[in-house]
C-alpha cells in the first residue's frame, strides 16, 4: 500500500515498513515485530527526534569504537531490516567486524541477513561458521554462541536492541558495551557502557557522521560521558513530554 507523503507519520509508517519487509524476506522473526512496537511508543515518548542527550551518546560511542582495537558490531533481524547500509558503511569507515548473533537462532535466517549485507559491500559477515563458535560463560540464550573471530575476542562490542541478560553477560565477560536503546529504563540501557536512546534509523547515521568527523580530528580529549547521568535526563525527557502533553 502506497503511504501518502503528506501523511503526517509517513516517516512512522515507513520504517515500520522496513521491518515488515525484513520479516516477508525472512530477516526478522515476528517478535522482532513486537520489539518495534515496544521501540514506537518509547519513540513517541521522547519525541521522535534525537535529543541532546542522545547526541552526547552518540560522540562518545563514536569515540569508543574508533579507540577500540577490535570493535563488534553485533546484528539481529531488527537491525539488518531497519540499516543494512549503515551497518556496512559502519565497519568500513571504523574497521569494526560484522557478526550475526539472534536471539532467536536460526541458521537460515542468518545466512539471509549476511546475504543482505554482503549484497550492501560487506565483504567479511561473522557469526555464521559453525567451526569457529565460542560460548560466553553465565548466559542460557542463544545469543551465548558467538564467533570466536568476532564477540568472543572484542574489546568493545556495539549490540542495537539488544537484551537485558546478553548486555550482563557482555559485561561481566569484560566487554565494553554500547547500545541503542529507545527505553532508557531497560535492562540493557541500564547495564551498558554508552546506551544511546535514539531510533537506531536516526542514530546509525548519525553516529557514521561522528566517526568521520572525529577520524579527522583528535581523540585525545576524554569526553567524560557519564552513562547513568544521561539516562536520568532522557527518562526527564520523557517526563517533560508528559507533562506538556497533560497540560499539568
Ligand atoms: O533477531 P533476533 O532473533 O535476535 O531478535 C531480536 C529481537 C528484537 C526480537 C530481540 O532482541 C528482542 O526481543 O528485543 P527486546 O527485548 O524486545 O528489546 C528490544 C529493545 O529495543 C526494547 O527496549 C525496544 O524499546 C528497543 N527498540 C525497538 N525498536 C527500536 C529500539 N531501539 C532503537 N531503535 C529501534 N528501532
Amino acid at each position: 500500500m502506497l503511504i501518502p507523503r503528506s501523511h503526517p507519520r509517513a516517516t512512522s509508517l515507513h520504517i515500520r515498513e522496513r521491518l515488515v519487509n525484513g520479516y516477508k524476506n525472512g530477516l526478522v522473526v515476528e517478535e522482532g515485530l513486537l520489539a518495534h512496537g515496544r521501540g514506537e511508543m518509547f519513540d513517541y515518548l521522547i519525541g521522535e527526534k534525537t535529543s541532546k542527550m542522545s547526541h552526547d551518546a552518540i560522540k562518545a560511542a563514536a569515540r569508543m569504537i574508533l579507540l577500540a582495537k577490535h570493535p563488534v558490531i553485533s546484528v539481529n533481524g531488527n537491525l539488518a531490516a531497519l540499516c543494512p547500509k549503515e551497518i556496512v558503511t559502519l565497519s568500513k569507515i571504523t574497521g569494526a567486524e560484522i557478526e550475526v548473533n539472534l536471539f532467536y537462532a536460526n541458521e537460515k535466517r542468518k545466512k539471509a541477513i549476511a546475504q543482505v549485507l554482503k549484497k550492501m559491500g560487506a565483504t567479511q559477515v561473522l557469526g555464521l561458521d559453525a567451526k569457529f563458535s565460542q560460548e560466553i560463560p553465565r548466559l542460557d540464550s542463544s545469543r551465548r554462541v558467538v564467533d570466536e573471530r568476532g564477540i568472543f575476542i572484542a574489546d568493545v562490542v556495539l549490540v542495537p536492541l539488544e537484551d537485558g541478560d546478553r548486555t550482563i553477560a557482555l559485561k561481566k565477560f569484560g566487554k565494553k558495551v554500547i547500545t541503542f536503546d529507545l527505553n532508557p529504563m531497560s535492562r540493557t540501557a541500564q547495564t551498558a557502557d554508552i546506551t544511546i536512546v535514539d531510533n537506531v534509523t536516526r542514530g546509525m547515521t548519525l553516529l557514521i557522521k561522528s566517526c568521520k568527523k572525529m577520524k579527522q580530528a583528535s581523540l585525545k580529549k576524554d569526553l567524560k560521558f557519564d552513562n547513568k547521568k544521561n539516562l536520568d535526563q532522557s527518562v526527564l525527557v520523557i517526563k517533560n513530554n508528559l507533562r506538556r502533553m497533560s497540560h499539568a
